[in-house]
């Protein structure tokens, strides 16, 4: 059958490339699911970087009308956990932007089927899909209780990316109730433990007190800005405390590996940025929230650290708010 065929040859296209973790599902509502999406937004619980129109969320052919199978594959991106005392990037941001990444290489798979005749289209995390929950079901990985999709040869240190086709293929895929069983995890609570805001622990969480978010969100609290604690953009914090990342395999993925510059941030470097400078930074993925948003988290490790900026690079009323903030917040 030719379904299979191309199945077989996509599966040795991944195993090529050291792309291990993947899986395939059947495109469908997931009726099952809206109810815990509903409560989820009654309680307050989401960020706007989330798709939060629940018809489209839940609607798999929303993204792609006659589609009959998503292919959901996991892109591995860790090189080393080093920490950079002064200050530092999440793992996820310091190679080039994965997005970019992720569709490039989604993009050669797709072709495999494509030259077939038939329809393919890729999506690298811009995009209504459920992505974690996809890749549980298509087996790609599963979900521990840090809510991370972990992977058996690279643990959580991997991107998701999908394709999804009109071409019918067979799936064997796992049913979504085992999600909040986690049954990956055993006993372990270490994420939980360790989460600065403390907010790992149920299926119905804030993501909106998550430090990857609140370092990623323009207008922050006072009370958010000590929370930062090191971190530049991102946290990994539930991923580092993780004993399923130990003794993981580094990615085969050279676009991912750590920029020097991302790696050794300066802090002072951060914040006198040249919209010129900050290209290098916008070919990662710690630059689509803009220059303003890198300056100011540099400035806030700087004054918890008890240094004070030079005030000739305050030089906008966003920068001159926080640094107002920040002074009081810190006696400086
Ligand atoms: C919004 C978003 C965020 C928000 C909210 C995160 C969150 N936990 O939801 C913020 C900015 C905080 C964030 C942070 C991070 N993110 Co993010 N994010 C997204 C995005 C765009 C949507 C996620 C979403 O819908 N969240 C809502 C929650 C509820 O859904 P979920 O956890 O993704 O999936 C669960 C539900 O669908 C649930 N579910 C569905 N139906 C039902 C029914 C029932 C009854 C139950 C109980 C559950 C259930 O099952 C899934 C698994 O638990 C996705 C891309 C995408 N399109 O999916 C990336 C994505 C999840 N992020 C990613 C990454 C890498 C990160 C960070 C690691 C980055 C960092 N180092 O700072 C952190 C991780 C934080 C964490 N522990 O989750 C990767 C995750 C890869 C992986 N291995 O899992 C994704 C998939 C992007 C990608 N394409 O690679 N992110
Ligand atoms: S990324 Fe950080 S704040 Fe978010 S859940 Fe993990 S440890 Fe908690
Ligand atoms: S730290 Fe422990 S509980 Fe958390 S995801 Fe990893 S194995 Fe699961």
């Amino acid at each position: 059958m030719m379904e299979n065929q191309i199945k077989e040859e996509i599966k040795r296209k991944l195993e090529d490339m050291g792309l291990t973790a993947y899986g395939f599902m059947k495109v469908r509502t997931l009726t099952d699911s809206l109810a815990y999406f509903e409560e989820r937004k009654k309680l307050d619980l989401t960020t706007t970087f989330e798709e939060n129109d629940l018809k489209k969320k839940i609607d798999l052919s929303c993204e792609m009308e006659h589609a009959k199978t998503i292919i959901s594959i996991a892109f591995p991106y860790y090189y080393d956990s080093y920490i950079h005392k002064e200050g530092y990037f999440s793992l996820y941001t310091l190679g080039k932007d994965y997005h970019l990444v992720v569709k490039d290489h989604l993009e050669k798979i797709a072709d495999l089927i494509r030259e077939k005749g038939y329809e393919a289209k890729v999506f690298a995390d811009n995009n209504s899909l459920p992505e974690r929950y996809i890749a549980h079901v298509a087996g790609t990985g599963e979900i521990g209780k840090n809510h991370m999709v972990i992977t058996k040869e690279y643990g959580s240190y991997v991107f998701l990316g999908e394709i999804m086709t009109e071409l019918e293929m067979e799936t064997s895929e796992r049913d979504w109730k085992e999600i909040p069983e986690h049954e990956v995890c055993g006993e372990c609570v270490r994420c939980m433990k360790a989460c600065p805001t403390q907010i790992l622990g149920s299926e119905l969480y804030n993501t909106r007190r998550c430090m990857s978010y609140i370092t990623q969100n323009k207008e922050i609290t006072d009370e958010e800005m000590l929370l930062f604690r090191g971190r530049l953009f991102g946290c990994d914090t539930c991923q580092r405390a993780c004993p399923l990342n130990r003794d993981i395999r580094i990615s085969p993925m050279e676009e991912f590996r750590p920029r020097e510059y991302m790696k050794y941030p300066s802090l002072m470097e951060l914040l006198a940025l040249t919209n010129k400078e900050f290209v290098k930074y916008k070919e990662t993925s710690s630059g689509w929230r803009g220059k303003k948003l890198l300056q100011r988290n540099a400035m806030i490790e700087l004054m918890r650290r008890g240094k004070k900026p030079d005030e000739k690079h305050i030089n906008t009323d966003y920068l001159k708010e926080y640094y107002n903030r920040l002074q009081t917040l810190f006696n400086l």
